[in-house]
């Protein structure tokens, strides 16, 4: 039997660029905590960046909370310690968790924190104009590589995965229907582990950025697909 469309309750206008992935994590995250009863449960802790588009919006119940740039992973903890029964979870961009916030990636997984993380990777600054990241591919333009970039980009996920306090590591893409599917089973996860168990997940979302990279939402995907999926690979990586 074809199943039925539901739209999540409460979510309203969320003020992404068309094509945006930032607005299907958004969606995707309402409808798990929905599902699993912690709409009204959870601190969802905001980096600088386009992930900042939420507050306002009636979404996550209203539960958020902003902070300096790069430092979800720590306040976040600090969110959890006083809080230990309501899901904490990071909504990070790849320049707030790799540039100026690795140090703090790096810790909350060396640590172990129980916390979940969640970071976008579009390859890009995308809120301040499309600036280089981190992670922005080599020769790809940017409004600081106007002639492509010289250098690599970094793959955080090889470092995730080797420390033995992370148990969850993954990647994910939203450019396809069987993608977002796997997504949602990601974010499932992460809940489950730091509800259950009290343990740290991370999770990266490979995602469009159309309006900085110059291309269409679709063009932009097929983008993802054929290209930054060679640099950034999907899938689980632990757990
Ligand atoms: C301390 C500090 N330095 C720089 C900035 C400017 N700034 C705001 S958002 C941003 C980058 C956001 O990029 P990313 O985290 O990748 O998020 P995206 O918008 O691409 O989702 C920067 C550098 C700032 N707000 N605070
Ligand atoms: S600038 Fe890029 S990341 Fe930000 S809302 Fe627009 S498409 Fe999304
Ligand atoms: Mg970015």
């Amino acid at each position: 039997m074809a199943k039925e469309f539901k739209a999540p309750k409460n979510i309203k206008y969320v003020g992404f660029c068309p094509g945006c992935g930032h607005s299907i994590f958004v969606r995707l995250m309402q409808e798990v905590l929905e599902e699993k009863g912690y709409l009204d449960k959870n601190v969802c802790v905001v980096g600088v960046g386009c992930s900042a588009n939420v507050h306002g919006d009636n979404v996550y119940g209203d539960n958020k909370m902003e902070c300096h740039h790069g430092r979800p992973p720590v306040a976040g903890n600090g969110m959890k310690r006083v809080r230990p029964d309501v899901f904490v979870w990071t909504y990070q961009g790849d320049g707030d968790a790799y540039a100026i916030g690795m140090g703090e990636t790096i810790l909350a997984a060396e640590q172990g924190f129980p916390i979940s993380v969640f970071v976008i990777n579009n390859c890009n600054y995308g809120m301040t104009g499309g600036q280089m990241a981190p992670t922005t591919l080599h020769g790809q333009v940017t409004t600081t590589t106007t002639k492509g970039r010289a250098d690599y980009p970094i793959n955080v996920m090889p470092l995730i995965q080797s420390i033995d306090n992370v148990a969850f590591a993954a990647r994910a893409t939203v450019t396809s229907p069987a993608e977002i599917r796997k997504l949602k089973k990601y974010i499932e996860k992460a809940v489950d582990l730091q509800m259950n168990e009290g343990k740290y997940s991370f999770v990266e979302i490979v995602s469009p950025c159309p309006t900085n990279w110059h291309k269409s939402p679709v063009d932009s995907c097929k983008w993802i697909d054929e290209e930054v999926t060679k640099v950034f690979p999907l899938g689980v990586f632990k757990g």
